[in-house]
């Protein structure tokens, strides 16, 4: 056996019934399989991958929350501290009935490689809970989130470990988790990120996530003498990604015609209104099905998925293995030149490697949705410093970095001569990365 097919026989071996983190780790190891190879004794020496492979820290809690009818619940609440050899520890808390020990550990492992092509200086984490903020009330969000925190905050500070959001955790939640960390430390830094404007949040970071997967896959479509002007776009999910996206991608003149929940699709040909987008789930916390009743013209497809849609690019912006290979079947029947995943892991990996075979242009998540996470260092960094930079100099920021990102990925897949390949190369780029300084800071 090589030493990939070791280790990935050891993670499953040692991590059971965890799919979603078999799946992350086997994509990244078969893509940087040419680049151990080459170094497979020196590597082997130092348990490089073992290492890399092994969460440093990784906490779950109890977290009791009484209802407003009096009654006593009890989640799950998890922290992985996944690789810090960049910097602290760094990534979202997802609140969703689907979070488990797989879910968490793929999010994690993704984040460490993401936070690496970023260029910033921060680890890979992630964290959250199975608890299910759909239908409480603020007041419920506000117990759960505290009593979370109760326990979450003797894992994290500024400098450790700074968490930030993800699926159902934004704004509000991010507000009563600051407040509840302050009140146990007595201290005001920047411990989280996604803040308030008023209390040390950055302009740009509830954008930056949808825009930098707009910018990242402009980069793209133009180095293969497309763009996304006058393209039609299909986006799935409804949230902070997805809204922004369709909001950035109409900027630049596309015409995005869905956007959806795990309900159903809204189909709108004249392409979707994203004010009213905004007002449905950020103000009234609605249903995306609500967006008919609004706009006339527009179509509501319950149980149905967008990818059913005629486009010429996808943006997966909702959840995990959300396009199967039944998906990608449809989208390149249909004529699709592009994917860009503004989702964690969004397709799964037949999907990937069905569109990859038919000559469409795919960006993996850990390249094209690393403009949120990026943003956040930005506000880790104007945190320390206690500045307010402008929307303008972050947004450029933004771009930058997307750009740099792109030509990072494309560059390292040409290094293994697979021009094109983005998969492998943003794998091999972040593998690089995260490996360089892992070997310069000694066995630990
Ligand atoms: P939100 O909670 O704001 O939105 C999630 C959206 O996805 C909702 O519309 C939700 O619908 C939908 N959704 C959830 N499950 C399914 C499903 N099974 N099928 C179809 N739609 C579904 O989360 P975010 O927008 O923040 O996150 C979306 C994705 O982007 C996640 O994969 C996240 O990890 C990733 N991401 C987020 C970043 C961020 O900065 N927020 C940064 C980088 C990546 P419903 O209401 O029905 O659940
Ligand atoms: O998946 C992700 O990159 C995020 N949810 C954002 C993490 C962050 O720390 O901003």
């Amino acid at each position: 056996m090589t030493y990939v097919q070791e280790v990935m026989a050891m993670v499953k071996q040692m991590n059971p019934a965890e799919p979603e983190f078999h799946q992350a780790v086997k994509e990244v190891l078969d893509s940087i399989a040419p680049v151990v190879e080459k170094h497979e004794k020196e590597y082997r020496e130092a348990c490089l991958l073992e290492r890399l492979l092994e969460p440093e820290r990784s906490v779950s809690f109890r977290v009791p929350w009484v209802d407003d009818h009096g009654k006593l619940h009890v989640n799950r609440g998890f922290r992985v501290q996944f690789n810090s050899a960049l910097g602290p520890y760094k990534g979202g808390l997802r609140f969703h009935p689907s979070v488990n020990r797989s879910s968490m550990n793929f999010l994690a492992f993704e984040q460490t490689f993401k936070n690496a092509l970023t260029g910033q200086p921060i680890g890979g984490g992630k964290g959250g809970s199975n608890f299910d903020p759909k239908g409480k009330s603020d007041r419920e969000v506000m117990a759960f989130c505290q009593s979370f925190m109760t326990e979450l905050f003797k894992y994290i500070g500024p400098n450790e470990d700074v968490p930030a959001g993800d699926i159902g955790v934004g704004g509000r939640e991010i507000g009563f988790l600051y407040g509840q960390y302050k009140r146990l430390t007595n201290q005001f830094e920047g411990t989280l990120t996604g803040k308030g404007l008023s209390y040390g949040g950055s302009l740009v970071r509830t954008e930056a996530t949808g825009y930098g997967l707009v910018y990242i896959a402009e980069e793209m479509l133009q180095a293969h003498g497309r763009t996304i002007d006058g393209a039609t776009v299909v986006v799935s999910g409804s949230g902070n990604v997805a809204t922004y996206a369709v909001e950035k991608a109409e900027q630049l003149g596309a015409k995005v015609v869905t956007v959806s929940d795990s309900n159903g699709y809204v189909y709108d040909p004249n392409g979707i209104d994203v004010a009213v987008v905004k007002e449905i789930k950020e103000v009234r916390r609605a249903r995306i099905s609500e967006y008919v009743k609004l706009v006339p013209g527009s179509t509501y497809r319950d149980g149905k998925k967008v990818w059913e849609v005629k486009c010429d690019v996808a943006l997966p912006c909702a959840i995990q293995n959300e396009l199967s290979l039944d998906d990608a079947m449809d989208l390149v029947a249909n004529g699709c030149i592009a994917v860009a995943e503004g989702a964690n892991m969004p397709t799964t990996r037949e999907a990937t490697d069905y569109l990859q075979s038919k000559g469409i242009l795919f960006m993996p998540g850990k390249a094209s949705n690393a403009g949120g996470v990026a943003v956040s260092a930005l506000e880790m960094s104007q945190n320390s410093m206690r500045v307010h930079r402008s929307f303008e100099s972050v947004d450029q920021e933004l771009r930058e970095i997307m750009k740099d990102i792109f030509h990072q990925v494309s560059g390292a897949a040409e290094d293994y001569d697979q021009a094109g390949n983005y998969v492998t190369g943003a794998n091999i780029a972040g593998f690089r990365k995260v490996v360089k300084g892992m070997r310069e800071q000694g066995w630990v």
